[in-house]
């Protein structure tokens, strides 16, 4: 880890090094925990340049958002902040990144004593439902517009565009196998385009909104109390159905997001109640009625538009997720397609549910 270490001697950080370790389970970028004989630890992370391919405004944009933030926890008269708010390390330059000629890097601080989870019981995700309601609702009146770090990305017209192309191409020779699958989206697809279709008829708004809810993107103090909503890389204008819909996808299924055992997928209902209680509270003063109706069609969609990007890339030949194995993205795209029938069963009580709560 030696070019790590030197990689760290661009960043303003305080204390020397002892060790740089792989951090997490992200599927994009890079990241690393520094640990120093200083007061903090860092993170360290090599950001994905093929895919984040304006690194000026990602890091501006993340900036953005976290000193909005830090600002709104102050005048709350929140107490420790710091470990309720990202903090980004400039560079010894002054740039929010460092670029070693090949890759960028950039540096936040650890948020200590803090935990992640892949799973939570219905009384966390009550908890992380609000949190993420207040996340969006401290961003609604950043003062800046943020920029889109991937162009077009919860756009499901977009990506409905480019299966359509993988499809034809079928780089990998692996549509045959597929075809059933392909056939099964496609005919979804119409209905998958409703949130597009509304926003250009000026009903459906787009706000600030995460993009990546999925539970591990959230921090946990010792007890299991939310810290703070982390992996800003795609927070920016979109629908608030995104950020509902993630979080159904990946803590609302009883399995994994890659299930090999596809008995294991399905919605949880318990899951989807509590955090629908809970992100109705903190975010009902900005939603619009027709934002809160959304919300189940929310968790559909995002399931549908995951299933088709990891349908998409194993048509690709695996050139976007990280994979552990050559069937990886396979195995997603059917977990991911059996939670979504899953889902299309529970349409309507979620949406009695969600009435019943107003
Ligand atoms: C990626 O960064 P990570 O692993 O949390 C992806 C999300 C997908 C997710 C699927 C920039 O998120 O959009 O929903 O994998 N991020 C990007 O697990 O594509
Ligand atoms: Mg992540």
């Amino acid at each position: 880890m030696k070019h790590l270490h030197e990689i760290v001697s661009h960043f303003d950080i305080e204390g020397s090094v002892l060790s740089v370790e792989p951090l997490g389970s992200g599927l994009i970028n890079d990241t690393y925990r520094v640990a120093t004989d200083g007061p903090r630890d860092y993170v360290l992370q090599r950001i994905n340049h093929a895919i984040f391919r304006d690194v000026d405004l990602l890091q501006r944009n993340v900036s953005l958002i976290t000193d909005h933030i830090r600002t709104k926890l102050e005048a709350r008269g929140e107490t420790d902040i710091e470990r309720k708010c990202l903090r980004f390390v400039p560079a010894r330059d002054g740039k929010m990144y460092h670029f070693d000629g090949e890759c960028y890097w950039r540096v936040s601080v650890l948020i200590p004593r803090s935990q992640t989870f892949e799973t939570v019981n219905p009384e966390f995700a009550y908890h992380t439902g609000k949190a993420f309601g207040d996340f969006q609702s401290m961003l609604v009146d950043l003062p800046e517009p943020l920029g889109e770090t991937i162009p077009n990305f919860h756009n499901m017209e977009f990506r409905l565009e480019t299966f359509r192309q993988s499809v034809q191409d079928d780089k990998a020779g692996r549509l045959a196998e597929a075809q059933w699958l392909v056939d099964e989206l496609l005919v979804r697809a119409d209905e998958m385009c409703r949130a597009e279709q509304l926003h250009r008829q000026g009903l459906l708004p787009k706000r600030i909104t995460h993009c990546d809810t999925k539970v591990n993107n959230m921090l946990f103090d010792e007890e299991g109390r939310v810290l703070c909503v982390i992996d800003l890389d795609t927070t920016m204008p979109g629908y608030v159905l995104s950020d509902f819909g993630d979080f159904m996808r990946t803590a609302g299924n009883t399995g994994a997001e890659d299930d090999e055992d596809l008995d294991r997928v399905g919605l949880d209902m318990d899951i989807f109640r509590a955090f629908a209680r809970g992100y109705i509270e903190s975010a009902r003063s900005f939603l619009l009625p027709v934002e809160i109706e959304l919300l189940p069609y929310g968790a559909k969609l995002l399931t549908y538009m995951q299933t088709v990007r990891f349908l998409t890339d194993y048509l690709d030949g695996d050139t976007y997720y990280k994979i552990k194995s050559p069937r990886h993205n396979w195995q997603r795209s059917l977990a991911q397609f059996r939670h979504l029938q899953s889902i299309e069963e529970h349409e309507a009580e979620m949406l009695d549910f969600i009435r019943q709560l107003l």
